[in-house]
Order: structure tokens, then sequence, then C-alpha cells
């Protein structure tokens, strides 16, 4: 029997869960815990941050091209630090690496691929703003070494089998779900006994937003539909909710994580200088979708649900348009209008 009781602990939690799936192994029990374990450290390197010399650029510079700052490059060893035992994770697909870190002492076993932005928004570092980590389970077709990137994106499963995040505010929070027998859970992290506790069960986003989130300072380089898309959030209609308000962070995350608890829409169209868009479909849209998805909102590219977005490299972009699914039909219907 599953419990929901508020301030059961992580491990418990997970443990309990598992016990209703009659052959479960135990090995995504055990790999959620070693995420869990990675969300404490960056927890804990996070508050020590303003301390210890660790904020600001590293000096290097991503496979996005984008500036990598120091707690980024912490934040992605404390991950790869946390798969690598267990037998469980032959690879990791993150962030700040061109090429996957491949981890041959799980070659033999191990059946999951983790996706992972170690420190999304770390743009907020520098002002202790919010910041989060996102994180994608998939499982791997196949036994044995992969030989190619190219042979593990193919060899990776078109659905997940576990998504969330962590959202690094005021408190540390982990959010996931293990698909639609999960439900999408809430913990927070105590830090006085350093244990992430249930206190979001059941998670299910609003019918009806409030706000929306997207950095307006780039409408006059987003196509007609999404423009004509946030005209419509701004426009007069009592009974809907409109005119929304404005909520953006800078942080992916902390804004999406809002929109889960509170209703509306988050969304990063393409624009002239990122026609694809800027977000990454395997650690940033794909996971928060599942998420969203999961508690009975949307996630779409604006043409299509971000779920079906055909996967082709581990780094690849796309528009992302996400929240309740009002909105979210909303919006498709706005970049139909502007295809015809
Ligand atoms: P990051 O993973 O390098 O931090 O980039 C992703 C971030 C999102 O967290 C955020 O929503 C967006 O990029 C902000 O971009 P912009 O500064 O263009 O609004
Ligand atoms: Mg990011």
């Amino acid at each position: 029997m599953s419990t929901k009781t508020i301030g059961t602990r992580l491990h418990r939690f997970i443990a309990e869960n598992e016990a209703q799936y009659p052959g479960a192994t135990g090995e995504l029990s055990a790999l959620l815990a070693q995420i869990g374990l990675a969300g404490k450290r960056i927890s804990r390197a996070l508050s020590q941050a303003g301390l210890m010399d660790i904020l600001g650029a590293s000096g290097e510079t991503n496979v996005q091209g984008e500036t990598q700052q120091k707690l980024d490059a912490i934040a992605n060893d404390i991950f790869l630090d946390a798969f690598a035992y267990g037998q469980l994770v032959p690879a990791v697909v993150t962030e700040e690496m061109e090429l996957a870190a491949y981890l041959p002492e799980n070659e033999v076993n191990g059946k999951y691929v983790v996706f992972v932005d170690p420190l999304d928004g770390s743009s907020n570092l520098d002002v202790n703003g919010g910041v989060g980590s996102i994180f994608s389970v998939r499982r791997i077709d196949g036994g044995g070494a992969f030989t190619s990137e190219d042979d593990l994106i193919a060899r990776v499963s078109r659905q997940q089998v576990a998504a969330g995040y962590f959202v690094f505010g005021p408190s540390t929070m982990l959010v996931y779900t293990c698909g639609t027998a999960s439900g999408v859970q809430g913990f927070t992290l105590d830090p006085g006994i350093g244990e992430f506790l249930l206190s979001h069960p059941d998670i299910r986003i609003p019918a009806q937003g409030l706000y929306y989130a997207a950095n307006e300072g780039n409408v006059n380089e987003w196509e007609a539909g999404p423009r004509e898309f946030v005209k419509w959030l701004q426009s007069r209609n009592t009974p809907s909710g409109r005119p929304y308000g404005t909520r953006y962070s800078g942080a992916l995350v902390s804004d999406v994580h809002r929109i889960l608890l509170k209703g509306g829409v988050y969304f990063y169209p393409a624009t002239h200088k990122a026609p694809d868009g800027k977000l990454r479909l395997l650690y940033e849209a794909a996971p928060l979708a599942m998420v969203l998805e999961e508690a009975g909102g949307a996630a779409s590219s604006g043409t299509q649900r971000i779920l079906d977005v055909p996967i082709l490299r581990s780094h690849q972009r796309t528009p992302l348009y996400i929240g309740g699914t009002a909105e979210i039909s909303a919006l498709e219907s706005f970049v139909r209008a502007q295809t015809a």
C-alpha cells in the first residue's frame, strides 16, 4: 500500500511506492535516490556559494557557447559523481558537456541514460536569484557499450521513465514523476536532517492561470503566432482571467514551477537569433513536459506536443510553450492562423 502522508521521507516514499509494482527490480528507485543525493549536494554548494569564492564565471565556455559559471561545473560534477556507483547509469548527457559522460563501470548492467541540466538559470547566480536542476531518465534499448553519440541517441527510449527537477529557492524542492500511475510528487528539503520530505503530494496544475512567463524583450524577434498570443493574454476577458500578469525570473525551472502550482503559461518561442528556439529538448523541455502533462497540463513546440518531437541529437533545441491545456491550445491556434 502506498502512502501519501505529508512529511514522508523520500527514501521511504520511493520504497513503498515501488512495492506496488510486482516485478520491480528496485533499480529505478535506487537511481531516484542517487538523484536526490545530487540535489542535496547542489543545494549545499549553493547555500555556501557567496562565502566560498565559487560564484562567477569559470573562464570556460560550454558546448552551447555560453559562459560557464563555476557553479555550473560543480553541479555537473556532483551529478556525475552521484551515478558513478551502483551499476545503473552507463552514460549521462549534460548541458555542460559536448559529448556524453560515459561511465564504463556501469556498462554491463546499467539500463538507464540520464539527461541533465545541472544548473538551470545560472545567470541568476551572481544576484542570488532562483536556479534549478532538471533531469530525465530514459531506458536503453539493447546492451553493451555505446559505439558513438549517434548510437546512444538511437538507443534511448522515446518515452521517459522518470523526469523532474530541483528548484533552489528559499527552500529546496524536488518535484518528479514516474508516469501516469505515480502522479507528480513534490518534496521539500529539511536541511536540519538532510532529508527530502513529502510536502506537495499529487500536484495538479490549476485549470485557470493568472500569469505568463516569457522574455518579452524579444517580442519583435518572434513570429506572428506568439506575438498574437501575447496580445491575447494581455486582452481583457474577465471570465477567463485575462489580462494575465507577467512573472519572469530568467530561470526556466523557477518559472515553470510557479506555473505548475499556480497555473498559466511559460513560453520561449523561436527568435531570429535562435530559429530552433533556445531551450534544449532532452534536458529542459521534455522532462518539464512530462511533469506538466502528468499534472494535467500540456507542452508544445507550437506545432506539436513536446513529447512527440523526434529525438535527433543530444543538444537539440526546441521552441517551448508549457502550462495549462487552455493556454497551450490557444497558442497552437494562433500558430496555425499564422501559417494558414
Ligand atoms: P541555461 O540552461 O543556460 O540557464 O539557459 C536556459 C535559461 C532558462 O532557464 C531561462 O528561462 C532562459 O534561459 C532565459 O533566457 P533569456 O535570458 O534569453 O530570457
Ligand atoms: Mg537550462
